[in-house]
């Protein structure tokens, strides 16, 4: 057997039952509130709020915890302008000639479109960036493992923080997304992942009237 390092466990904690219950209530009643919002105001939020917030999603599960992420926050108006240009080129590409009729009936009822007003509108984008290897101080390659799992793992925990912060998001992921390499000079080990927005909701923002399925349509409980 191999040996490695290992330290306690000091920081587990164990709730009586009936605490875990509650705990478990208010944490959904807390993100069931969520919703993505697409208008956003331009009130400017701290940036040591999205500092914590990464440092929350930096805590995410990785595969052999090579944390196979880059995020890249953008505050800089020349910087969205330059983004907002390049995507809704993409975006008019993909509405005009590249979904399929079956990929624009689903976007219905979400109501987007070409425009991405909100690309420039809202304080922070936050470009999200899966690395397919890492690279050492001395050039050489590391293979991650399930990078795209773990990226995805850690845009969950950073959406649940802004959530929890009071800050709305919105998952933007304008396809094909290689632009954003160039804006924003990324290695080309680096696949973009997805474009986060966040800041406050627009003060007449408006959502989409949909739900989440319910349990017993998205899970299955096997007791044998
Ligand atoms: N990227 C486009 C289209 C789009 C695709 C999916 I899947 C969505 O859930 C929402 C939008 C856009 O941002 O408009």
């Amino acid at each position: 057997m191999s040996s490695y390092p290992t330290i306690p466990l000091k920081d587990y904690r164990e709730y009586p039952i009936e605490e875990m219950r509650q705990r478990l209530k208010e944490f959904y009643t807390e993100v069931n509130r969520r919703r993505t919002v697409r208008e956003f105001s331009d009130r400017p939020v701290p940036r040591d709020i999205i500092e914590t917030a990464l440092m929350a999603a930096s805590t995410a599960p990785s595969g052999a915890n090579l944390q196979p992420w880059h995020f890249v926050v953008i505050s800089g108006p020349q910087t969205k302008k330059k983004i907002r240009e390049a995507a809704e080129v993409e975006e008019r590409e993909f509405y005009g000639h590249r979904a399929s009729p079956e990929w624009l009936a689903a976007l219905e009822p979400l109501g987007t479109d070409t425009r991405k007003p909100f690309l420039e509108m809202a304080p922070y984008l936050i470009a999200v960036f899966l690395q397919k290897f890492g690279v050492l101080p001395d050039g050489r390659k590391v293979k991650h493992y399930y990078p795209t799992e773990s990226t995805g793992l850690a845009v969950g925990i950073l959406i649940t923080a802004l959530h929890q912060a009071g800050l709305a998001c919105l998952t933007h992921t304008p396809s094909p997304m290689k632009f954003l390499n160039e804006i924003l000079d990324r290695p080309k080990s680096e696949r973009p992942f997805l474009l986060l927005v966040t800041g406050y909701p627009a003060d007449d923002a408006e959502v989409p009237d949909i739900t989440c399925k319910k349990l017993t349509e998205f899970a299955s409980f096997i007791d044998l």
